[in-house]
């Protein structure tokens, strides 16, 4: 008779997955080679799945469970199919520094997108506090708490904001994201010293590109919750995002969507737009707006077959 159990996919290379089974236990395992064929999910992090022990002693994932959420991007590269960062989420944990690297904030804007588009919350964390002076970070990153996010301002030096990250985590699975050497590895080991992840040289790395953290991991909480630590990006890809569902991708948008002339607007150069109007009033940040229109732009450039 065989022993099947359900659990939780930690980590996985070449085809061999680590599973949390619901004994606590972490479980080698590969995939069955019928469900391999049949399956057209691929396994991500974070996915539940049933592991099967054969009478050998091996255990195999025989069965996928169906997700709750995900976080999905575009496959690096050129290529156009999406990629499943990490399944069974439920927030997105943008880190960017205040120096080392320069924060872009523009680029943050595509992480928050991304994370809308796949309908997850997400709070912003500005590590590395320590390294420029306290109004500095706070004015780069203002526009964010103006659109509505939780913003962390936080050093693994000094460990300001530490506790208030660590009790937003609590009992949730969280996916930190950011580009690489900004410190998510290392805040994660700050807040729960067991992880013992690896973490990059100082500094002049950064700007080589040269990744610490090689794969998505997920890890347990010692109180439950989960927390994701993902190698840095340097490109994220928008994926199968359609250019008129962008709006509502940015939350400070969204209280005027429906107040426009046009009911398709754009919001790019249709007259009585209600969002253009809030941009000129001061109400949507300009930079976000400008966020917002460089990124439909490269939607509708885009190939329709993502
Ligand atoms: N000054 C300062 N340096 C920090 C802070 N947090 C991390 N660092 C440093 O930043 C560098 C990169 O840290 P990592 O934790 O490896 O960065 P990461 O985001 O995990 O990078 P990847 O795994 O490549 O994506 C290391 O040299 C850390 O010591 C901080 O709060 N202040
Ligand atoms: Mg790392
Ligand atoms: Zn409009």
């Amino acid at each position: 008779m065989s022993v099947t159990l359900v659990g939780d996919v930690l980590s996985g290379t070449g085809g061999i997955w680590h599973v949390r089974t619901s004994d606590g236990e972490v479980r080698e395992a590969s995939l069955r080679g019928r469900l391999k064929k049949a399956t057209v999910t691929k396994i991500a992090v974070g996915d539940e799945v049933e592991v099967e022990q054969d009478p050998s002693g091996a255990w195999a994932i025989s069965a996928i469970h169906p997700r709750r959420s995900r976080l999905a991007r575009r496959e690096p590269g050129s290529g156009y199919g999406e990629r499943v960062v990490a399944a069974n989420v439920d927030q997105v944990v943008v880190v960017f520094a205040t120096a080392k690297p320069e924060p872009h904030t523009r680029m943050l804007d595509r992480f928050l997108v991304i994370a809308e588009a796949n309908e997850l919350i997400s709070r912003v964390v500005v590590n590395k506090v320590d390294l420029v002076p306290e109004a500095d970070a706070a004015r780069t990153f203002a526009d964010y708490e103006r659109a509505g996010y939780a913003v962390h301002y936080t050093s693994t030096k000094t460990r300001a904001g530490l506790d208030t990250l660590h009790d937003s985590l609590a009992g949730l699975s969280s996916i930190f994201s950011g580009p690489s050497g900004v410190g998510k590895s290392s805040l994660l080991n700050a807040m729960f010293p067991g992880l013992n992840l690896r973490i990059g040289e100082i500094s002049e790395s950064v700007n080589k590109g040269r990744h610490t953290t090689v794969g998505a991991v997920m890890h347990p909480l010692p109180d439950g919750g989960y927390v994701v630590d993902s190698p840095g990006l340097r490109e994220v890809g928008m994926w199968q995002l359609a250019s008129d569902d962008l709006d509502r991708c940015f939350p400070e948008f969204r209280p005027h969507l429906g107040e426009c002339r046009f009911g398709d607007c754009s919001h790019l150069v249709e007259p009585g737009c209600a969002v253009r109007d809030a941009v000129d009033a001061g109400e949507i940040s300009a930079a976000r707006y400008d966020s917002y229109a460089r990124l439909r732009a490269e939607l509708e450039e885009s190939p329709k077959k993502w």
